[in-house]
């Protein structure tokens, strides 16, 4: 549906809606004049609308730091996410990606649509890796060399017990949350935070998506992997896919709430982390993800459509819906 057609249907999104637009407008302004720089924040904005726009409203030096890490650990992700790569091509890729980026030459061709745009092309993303400080560059090189050595570890391994669970999610996302960290360090804009912090707001972040993708990733084809711990679903259910077959709904919501439940252990981690936080560009960074993501649990809790359809909040709706939040802890930037 489009712009158009979103607002005829929900009125009330206007406002919302036109504050976004002309927030992206004058983000688009802001982007360096160089081909490389121009690439990595067009593919931003093509491989995540989301993390762009709350990219986009940090000061010129950490946003470009902070959108080169981005899309560095975007294209492991792409080299991780590809099924079609053999497992013995694929674990090399994995653990050297790190010494990768400061090959300003190296490339390798995987992923479908724009991932594997950026994967042709990630010549853009180590010519901008080469122009951050050194702070930015030993903080992105460390974080891609430990979240490639644990995505590795987890090629051929399943996520059987919640420890399994947390610790992929520490891997593809709690690093995340650490190297963020030491970016806004190394910007000399905040205090290092502890590392378990960081953890979890990563953690949140990536609980929340594994919850609300049951549907798609379940149904991918060809077979895709799935991160539901065994331990909290064999409570319900033989087999992971059978949460979706009707005739097991209410042991479904049942497994769903009990994962829900398990994610909300973040949320004083969480808490704690952005109270500490000084700068106001990096609040709403921090903040925003997070809100977007209690407000997808609290759609997704007890609600049977995360096993029918996909349960995402409406752009519209995030805004207006989580407005006085925003207000009230100062985010109305959208
Ligand atoms: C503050 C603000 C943002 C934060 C944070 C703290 C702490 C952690 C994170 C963001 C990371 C949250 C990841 C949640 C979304 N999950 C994914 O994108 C999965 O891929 C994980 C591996 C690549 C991570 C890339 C990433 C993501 C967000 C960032 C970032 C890097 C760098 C800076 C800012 C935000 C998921 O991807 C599927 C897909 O969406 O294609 C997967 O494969 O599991
Ligand atoms: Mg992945």
């Amino acid at each position: 549906m489009g712009t158009l057609g979103a607002i005829l249907k929900h009125p009330d999104d206007f406002y919302p809606l036109l504050k976004l637009k002309m927030a992206m407008k004058h983000a688009e302004k802001q982007i360096p004049q160089q081909p490389h720089w121009g690439f990595c924040y067009t593919m931003l904005h093509k491989v995540s609308r989301s993390f762009a726009l709350v990219i986009q409203q940090l000061g010129p030096q950490l946003r470009d730091a902070v959108c080169v890490f981005y899309l560095v650990l975007r294209a492991l992700d792409t080299v991780e996410d590809d099924t079609s790569i053999a497992t013995d091509v694929k674990l090399p890729i994995l653990i050297s990606f790190h010494r990768h980026i400061y090959d300003c030459e190296w490339h390798f061709s995987c992923g479908t649509k724009d991932y594997k745009v950026l994967m042709d092309q990630f010549h853009h993303v180590s010519t901008a890796f080469s122009e951050l400080g050194k702070g930015h560059q030993g903080a992105i090189e460390e974080i891609t060399r430990r979240m490639g050595a644990g995505m590795a570890k987890f090629i051929s391994k399943e996520v059987e017990t919640i420890d399994d669970y947390d610790e992929y999610c520490h891997y593809v996302a709690g690093l995340v949350g650490l190297g963020l960290s030491k970016l806004f360090h190394a910007s000399q804009l905040e205090d290092l935070a502890p590392d378990d912090l960081s953890n979890s707001m990563g953690l949140f972040l990536q609980k929340t998506n594994i919850i609300r993708d049951y549907l798609e990733d379940i149904n991918e084809i060809p077979k895709c992997r799935m991160f539901w711990p065994r331990e909290i679903w064999s409570k319900y259910v033989n087999k992971l896919e059978d949460l979706k077959y009707e005739e097991n709904s209410v042991k479904a919501v049942q497994c769903l709430n009990d994962m829900v439940t398990n994610s909300l252990i973040h949320v004083n981690d969480c808490l704690k982390y952005m109270s500490a936080l000084q700068d106001p560009a990096i609040f709403r960074f921090c903040a925003i993800p997070q809100i977007m993501a209690i407000g997808t649990l609290a759609l997704c809790y007890n609600n049977i459509e995360v096993f029918r359809g996909v349960v995402k909040m409406r752009r519209g709706k995030i805004t207006t819906r989580t407005s006085f939040c925003l207000v009230n802890y100062n985010l109305n930037i959208l």
